[in-house]
Order: structure tokens, then sequence, then C-alpha cells
């Protein structure tokens, strides 16, 4: 489940608002590791917990890191530096990106300019942590993929894919792929995929391109198609 809802009103693929679910108002920081090959984990959990006390130093209950510590219930592991006074974290829930490749982390769509434990979130943030390489001149974009919420089986629909920037502008992204369960179409020039699915259900999307992070899934809730009667 994700808190980063992305959503497109009926027909739109350009406005993108932000919508609170209830699942949402019960929690509060969404946490997503995106590993070399695949994702580890999307979840929200609320931060406002005590503070985090590792071997070496101590992070505020509302920052990344103790966001982290909390949606991996632990599974991590870094180095204590009391030059910056926080952690470089090495390894999340077993996966430890050997040099040059090592654990990058964005908050809402921006490169944090801070580690983790620094950075202070807040109810409705966005925590990603990314495999990246060290070598590359710029940081690898993250993708993300906006989805109506509501979609009816055998009409069309529009997606759009976006890629962060580590300023935290975003651009579309053509010729990305976009999957789910019978779909799989790539974007256009405008970074927009047109998709019709036959059967009504929860659809969940993802997206991918070469040089990019792929995003999370995202819901469609898909309903059946008023049957035309004679
Ligand atoms: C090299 C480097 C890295 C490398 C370090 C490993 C390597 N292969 O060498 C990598 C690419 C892993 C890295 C990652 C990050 N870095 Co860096 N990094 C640097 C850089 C350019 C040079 C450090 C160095 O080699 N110093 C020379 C050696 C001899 O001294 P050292 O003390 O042994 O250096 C070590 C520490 O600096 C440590 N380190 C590097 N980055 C970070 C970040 C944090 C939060 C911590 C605790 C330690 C740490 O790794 C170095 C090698 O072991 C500095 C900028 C600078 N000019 O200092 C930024 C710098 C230290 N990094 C910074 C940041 C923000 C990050 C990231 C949080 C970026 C991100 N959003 O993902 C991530 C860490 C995420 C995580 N996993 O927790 C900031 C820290 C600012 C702050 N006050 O907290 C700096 C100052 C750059 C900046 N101006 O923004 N970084």
């Amino acid at each position: 489940m994700t808190q980063r809802i992305l959503r497109l009103g009926a027909g739109a693929v350009v406005a993108c608002a932000l919508v609170a679910t209830p699942a949402q108002a019960a929690s509060t920081v969404n946490v997503r590791v995106e590993g070399a090959k695949r994702e580890l984990l999307d979840k929200n959990v609320s931060v406002n917990g005590a503070k985090l006390r590792r071997s070496g130093g101590t992070c505020p209950g509302n920052s990344a890191l103790a966001a982290l510590n909390r949606a991996t219930k632990g599974r991590w592991a870094g180095t204590y530096s009391s030059q910056y006074q926080d952690f470089l974290v090495s390894t999340i829930m077993g996966e430890k990106p050997a040099n040059p490749y090592f654990w990058a982390f964005w908050v809402n769509g921006k490169l944090a300019s801070k580690g983790a434990c620094g950075v202070r979130v807040r109810k409705g943030d966005d925590v990603l942590f990314l495999v990246d390489n060290f070598t590359l001149k710029s940081p690898t974009p993250p993708l993300a993929l906006h989805v109506p919420a509501r979609a009816t089986a055998g009409k069309a629909f529009t997606v759009v894919v976006v890629a962060d920037k580590p300023n935290g502008s975003r651009v579309r992204v053509a010729n990305a792929l976009v999957t789910g369960a019978g779909v799989r179409v790539h974007t256009n020039g405008n970074g927009v995929a047109r998709i019709v699915v036959s059967k009504a259900g929860r659809l969940r999307l993802r997206a991918e391109k070469a040089g990019y992070v792929r995003t999370a899934l995202e819901p469609v809730n898909v309903i059946a198609g008023q049957t035309s009667h004679p």
C-alpha cells in the first residue's frame, strides 16, 4: 500500500492531486525501498515514536531513518559518523550494494541533502531509498506513475509517467514501459500511455525504463462496464 497517491482526474492527463485515503489517516509517512533488482518494501508508517538508538548514535523519532527503521522492523545497517552526526546507511533488508553502488535516499521526489538521521519527516512525506551508482555523473532519477483512481472495464484511460530530478522538479518520460495484469504499453512522446482492460478488479500498474528507478505499484479500481440491453 502506498501513500503516494498519484491521481489523474477523469480524462485529465496534466493535473495531479494528492488524495488522502483512510489508510493514510492512520499512518503518516510512506517508506519505499527499491533494491537493484526489485522493490523490497512499500509501506506506510507513523513516525512520532521514540528516538532511534543504534550503536554509535541516536536519531530523532521523526527522522527519515526512524521511519526506515520502523518500516523495515530494524532491518538496516550503517556506520555512524560523528562528523555528520548521522548514519551512512549501507544495508537495507539484507541488500548491501557493493562499491560503486550505494543506497541513496530521496524525500518527496527530491534527493536529500543530509543523511537520513538528519532529515525530519512529516505526515504525508514520501521517503525513498534506492540503489544508485556513485560513478554516474548525476543521480539516477526515480520515475513516478500517475493513474486515475477509477477506470471502467472496456473503456480507455490514460496514465502519465514522470521522472523526479534531484532538485525536485519533474519531467515527463517518453517510451517508459507500463505493466500490470494484461497490460504492457509504452508511453508516447508526452509521457502518456493509453490503457484498456477487459476485467473489473483492482489493477496494479508499475512503470520502468532503463536509466531510471522503477515506480511503485499504483492501484486503479476497475469497475465493470455497463451492459447494454436491447
Ligand atoms: C564520496 C561521498 C559519498 C560516497 C561515500 C562512499 C564512497 N564510495 O566514497 C557515497 C556516494 C556513498 C555518498 C552517499 C551519500 N552522501 Co555523500 N559525500 C561524499 C563526498 C563527495 C566525499 C566524502 C569523502 O570521500 N571525504 C574524504 C574522506 C577521506 O573523508 P571521510 O570522512 O572518511 O569520508 C567519508 C564520509 O564522508 C562518508 N560519507 C559520505 N557521504 C556521507 C553522508 C552521510 C549522511 C554520512 C553520515 C557519511 C557520509 O563516506 C566517506 C568515505 O567513507 C562528500 C562531500 C565532501 N566533499 O566531503 C559527500 C557528503 C558527505 N555526502 C552527503 C550526502 C547528503 C550523502 C547522501 C545522504 C546523499 C543522498 N541523498 O543519498 C548519501 C548517503 C545515503 C546513505 N546511504 O545513508 C553530504 C552530507 C551532508 C550532511 N551534512 O549530512 C556531503 C557533505 C555532500 C553535500 N555537501 O551534500 N557520499
